[in-house]
């Protein structure tokens, strides 16, 4: 009977640690020789009680939009730093003083950022992944926009003192993204943390809700070094026994060609 097709597997490549790579490999290609690989998923989804500080990050906002009302043109933005999306529900976002709501439904994929405001931001052409409405508010002056675990336990905040710093309109972004970031930030007027917006929105606004902008983005939280050596070294043995495994491999009968790796 034909046995099926598989890859990699075969071939002992389970054991290189490919978990730490990346959501999927569908193909890798070394020394001219094509290794299709299908691998799930490793982004396991997380909830937020599983956070930790900066987990997620505030990484924009706009507190003082012209053209339209500030309750209907605030945003602010936030970034999963980690490798795995995040179930957000339950997340509690509030200031200091009485505004707070508490996330009912919403995933933010690894890497990836979830844009909160207070409408539906046609008027400002951006696209939010949640509406808060009249929840909150955020004040042109002094105000806070903080995350916390359904436990009070501070996943990332920031605090600003001039949230018109850079002339109204402009959106704050967030400088540097660093694994050394305290979970408390400072607006401009208290810090260095944030920068000016310099990608248009509409009715004269700046910002770049849903995307880096002017934020630098750390390297992944999970360094890939072990993984990606471990990889190369066991593609780099197969590539140089590629002559030689027209055979048997752990008792899979392998033949290998220009393209690809099969088993015959
Ligand atoms: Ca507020
Ligand atoms: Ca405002
Ligand atoms: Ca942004």
């Amino acid at each position: 009977m034909r046995r099926p097709t598989p890859y990699l597997t075969n071939v002992g490549l389970t054991n290189v640690g490919l978990t730490n790579v990346g959501p999927t490999i569908t193909g890798l290609t070394i020394a001219g020789l094509l290794l299709t690989a299908s691998m799930p998923a490793m982004a396991a989804t997380i909830t937020v009680a599983d956070l930790a500080p900066n987990d997620l990050v505030v990484t924009e906002y706009l507190a003082n939009p012209i053209g339209i009302s500030d309750t209907s043109g605030e945003y602010f933005e936030v970034y999963n730093t980690t490798l795995n999306d995040i179930d957000l529900a339950g997340l509690v976002v509030r200031d200091d003083g009485s505004n707070a709501f508490t996330v009912t439904a919403l995933v933010v994929t690894a890497g990836g950022f979830a844009v909160f405001a207070n409408s539906d931001g046609a008027a400002l052409g951006l696209t939010p992944s949640y509406v808060y409405g009249g929840a909150m508010s955020l004040t042109n002056g002094d105000d806070e926009i903080g995350l916390y675990r359904p436990d009070d336990a501070l996943i990332n905040k920031v605090v600003y003192s001039d949230g018109d710093s850079f002339g109204a309109g402009v959106a704050h972004e967030l400088d540097v993204l660093s694994a050394s970031l305290p979970s408390v930030t400072a607006g401009p007027a208290a810090g260095s943390n944030f920068v000016a917006a310099t990608a248009m929105l509409n009715l004269g606004n700046f910002g770049s809700p849903g995307a880096a902008g002017n934020t630098l983005l750390a390297a992944p939280a999970v360094p890939l070094p072990a993984g990606v050596w471990l990889l190369s070294s066991a593609l780099a043995v197969l590539a140089w026994r590629r002559k030689r495994i027209n055979g048997v491999i752990n008792g899979v009968r392998v033949k290998t060609s220009r393209a690809d790796l099969r088993v015959t």
